[in-house]
């Protein structure tokens, strides 16, 4: 039997579907849906992904609250005497309903599959090594050279008042800086609990976890300062591990390395 509406529908489907396109498409500005647009390249391909897949969810809920609307307002009982006609399956309808969120599902593991594999990727020659050390309750993150030998070190600072709770961009918290567009590699660790490692604008956040190393890249495509903290509650003070990321060009980050200190012992 054929759907009644059905060249309506699909006509909806369609019109949903290329205005979709055309959107994405134009001017090559995906729509945030209050997401970071990423300011690495790795948090641009999460970016992607989100925005991506939002849209599509979108689509879906359009459809869903489309056919809702038009089964109550189409099927009302008009005449409360008279029962509709009774049937108790549609093949057809239950092969579509099927197949499509299988399909879509299939769709949305390729492409987190891939984005994982890009934000995972670890270059082979980072222009940079930075270990970065959650502690309760701050970071430290120690420059190393191609040997591992420290030649820089900023860390948070241990003297400081109790609780500050403010800008993670003030200058009570440390602040760690990265080339423009060259790939920085994160070695991350905890000297003690877990703690999270996240970088908002950097749409990347991963756990520092104790007797366990995390490698990540950087690649920073915007120059800037970015607020981080840490996302993993880890005790009284988890709310003062605040710090920040400047990202400046690769002369600048060359001119700030050579004025820090490489001293304070290896974490
Ligand atoms: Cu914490």
């Amino acid at each position: 039997m054929g759907i009644p509406g059905g060249a309506k529908l699909r006509r909806v489907a369609r019109f949903l579907l290329f205005s979709t396109i055309a959107l994405a498409l134009g001017g090559c500005t995906l729509p945030t849906f209050g997401g970071f647009r990423g300011a690495t390249t790795q948090g641009q391909a999460e970016f992607k992904l989100w925005s991506w897949m939002t849209m599509a969810g979108l689509v879906v809920a359009a459809i869903v609250w489309g056919l809702i609307l038009w089964a109550v307002i189409a099927y009302r009982r008009r005449d409360p005497d008279k029962m509709p006609r009774q049937f108790h399956s549609n093949a057809f309808v239950e092969v579509i309903y099927t197949a499509v969120p299988l399909i879509i599902i299939g769709v949305i593991f390729f492409y987190t599959v891939k984005t994982e594999n890009t934000v995972d990727a670890l270059a082979p020659h980072p222009a940079v090594t930075v270990r970065v050390t959650g502690f309760q309750w701050g970071w430290s993150f120690s420059y190393r050279d191609p040997q591992g030998k420290q030649i820089a070190l900023v860390e948070t600072a241990q003297a400081r008042p109790p609780v500050l709770a403010g800008n993670p961009t003030s200058a009570e918290y440390p602040q760690f800086v990265l080339p423009l567009g060259e790939t920085t590699q994160i070695v991350l660790e905890s000297a003690d609990v877990v703690h999270g490692f996240y970088i908002p604008a950097f749409n990347f956040s991963r756990y520092a976890l104790p007797g366990v190393t995390n490698n990540f890249d950087f690649t920073p495509v915007h120059t800037g300062v970015f607020a981080g903290h840490c996302a993993q509650y880890c005790g009284l003070y988890h709310a003062e591990m605040l710090f920040s990321v400047r990202v400046v060009r690769p002369g600048a980050f060359q001119a700030w390395l050579s004025t820090q200190p490489a001293s304070g012992a290896a974490t």
